[in-house]
């Protein structure tokens, strides 16, 4: 058996309750295939079996009290996945489906993603199964501060770094901050996405969005192409989803649905304009739901389906893992899409992939597509370091400037590798030689 088949075996053996890891692991070991010969000193050092193993999981009981006074448990969790290249990163989310192994999935995948920022920056993730929907803006209070009230003990802004993902925006971040201030005595930059007045970049909330979109621009300036007048399908209608489209609209493309976990809404006019900004009062209403955009702007509502069955230049998935299977890609096909970017970690199932590669249509993972949120976190913490806020032109420049390098070097590392043009192959060993070479560097450790 090859060492790579083999590192997935054992990966799979040792925590078979955890599928999305193993697809993660599966994924990015596979591409890695073209470094063991090239480098035999990751191979002498198990640079391989060592870096699907996590530095640190945490695991934690979260009880809080309803408003009703009801007592309620959830678990929380970290994963300080691996710290070679600087601080742990990574955001934190809240969403019934959170489990270990998703977390680890994220964890690891944050590793090769921060990566690839060109910023120094480790990776983790963590977050609870705490669902928030429906639950009143106190209740959420006490659930971030019943969280925080262990986490602060493992945290730290040379440590590890929290931020934001589903289910944790402004509002959940401005509580568990105002926790670890107050059980710590100390203001620093100790989570990202804060808010402007006590330490929040400029421009962190649209980053991820934003960045997807550029990353987009250059998949196509390869090709001769531009976003001017092609249509687009987004999923979701969170933070990711609201900057893409307001990134999108700005260059001219145009977005032809946003969808929740209830369906999706078609609007073949658009999403610009006012609304883009219905989209944030959509997500604030807490009911994770996105029909009520068909009504108020007498659109189609497509109950129970999800955007891939309609015609479109690009999709982009920008919701949760898995959330386009193999017959969504066999839909875009058909429709003669002729790009897929990941906007979300882990979007497309493996077999959308193999199906996409099969057809030629350009796709670009997570891992690369959606490096600007943590990017701009990145830069959130250089501003805090330096005690300096820069204007939004500054930030937007440096996340430009980083989205374009992201590209480039994953497809030189895919030329380099033998795999000309696969954004997944380049990404992958990109983000990979920069960790393997610094933990390399520190002995076995
Ligand atoms: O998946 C991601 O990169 C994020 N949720 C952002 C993480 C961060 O630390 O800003």
């Amino acid at each position: 058996m090859s060492l790579i088949q083999d590192v997935i075996t054992k990966v799979k053996e040792k925590d078979p309750a955890q599928p999305e890891f193993h697809q993660a692991a599966e994924e990015v070991l596979t591409s890695l295939e073209p470094t063991i010969e090239r480098h035999p000193e990751f191979v002498e050092a198990k640079i391989y079996e060592r870096i699907v193993e996590p530095d640190r999981v945490l695991m934690f009981r979260v009880p809080w009290e309803d408003d009703a006074g009801e007592v309620h448990v959830n678990r929380g969790f970290r994963v300080q996945f691996n710290n070679a290249l600087g601080p742990y990163k990574g955001g934190l989310r809240f969403h019934p489906s959170v489990n270990l192994g998703i977390i680890k999935f994220l964890g690891f995948e944050q590793t090769f993603k921060n990566s690839l920022t060109t910023l120094p920056m480790g990776g983790g993730k963590g977050g609870s199964d705490f669902n928030p929907k429906g639950k009143s803006d106190r209740e959420v209070m006490r659930f971030c501060y019943a969280f925080m009230r262990e986490l602060f003990r493992h945290i730290g802004p040379d440590t590890d770094v929290p931020a934001g993902d589903i289910g944790v925006g402004s509002r959940e971040i401005g509580y568990l901050y105002g926790m670890y201030k107050k059980l710590r005595n100390e203001h620093t930059g100790v989570l990202t996405g804060k808010g402007r007045e006590y330490g929040g970049s400029l421009l962190r909330p649209e980053a991820t969005g934003y960045g997807g979109i550029y990353f987009v621009q250059e998949m196509l300036a390869t090709q001769g192409e531009s976003l001017q007048g092609k249509t687009v399908t987004v999923s979701g209608f969170g933070n990711v989803a609201w900057g893409a489209a307001q990134k999108l609209s700005q260059l001219g493309a145009k977005v032809i649905t946003l969808s929740g976990p209830d369906g999706y809404i078609y609007d073949p006019e658009g999403v610009s304009g006012e609304k883009v900004e219905y989209m944030l009062e959509l997500r604030f209403s807490n009911n994770d739901i996105v029909e009520p955009y068909a009504e108020k702007f007498g659109v189609e509502f497509f109950k129970g389906k999800r955007p891939w069955e309609v015609k479109c230049d690009i999709a982009l998935p920008c919701a949760t893992q898995n959330e386009l299977n193999e017959s969504d890609a066999q839909n875009l096909i058909d429709n003669e899409t002729k790009l897929v970017a990941e906007l979300s970690n882990m979007g497309c199932t493996p077999e959308a992939i193999e199906l996409f590669s099969e057809h030629n249509i350009i796709f670009a993972p997570g891992k690369a597509v959606n490096a600007g949120g943590v990017s701009t976190s990145g830069l959130e913490m250089s501003q805090n370091s330096l005690r300096l806020s820069w204007t939004s032109e500054e930030v937007d420049q440096r996340l430009h400037g980083i989205m374009k390098s992201i590209h480039k070097a994953s497809l030189e590392a895919a030329e380099a590798y033998g795999a000309p043009g696969d954004y997944l192959v380049g990404a992958n060993i990109a983000g990979f030689l920069k960790v393997a070479k610094a933990m390399l560097a520190y002995g076995i450790v």
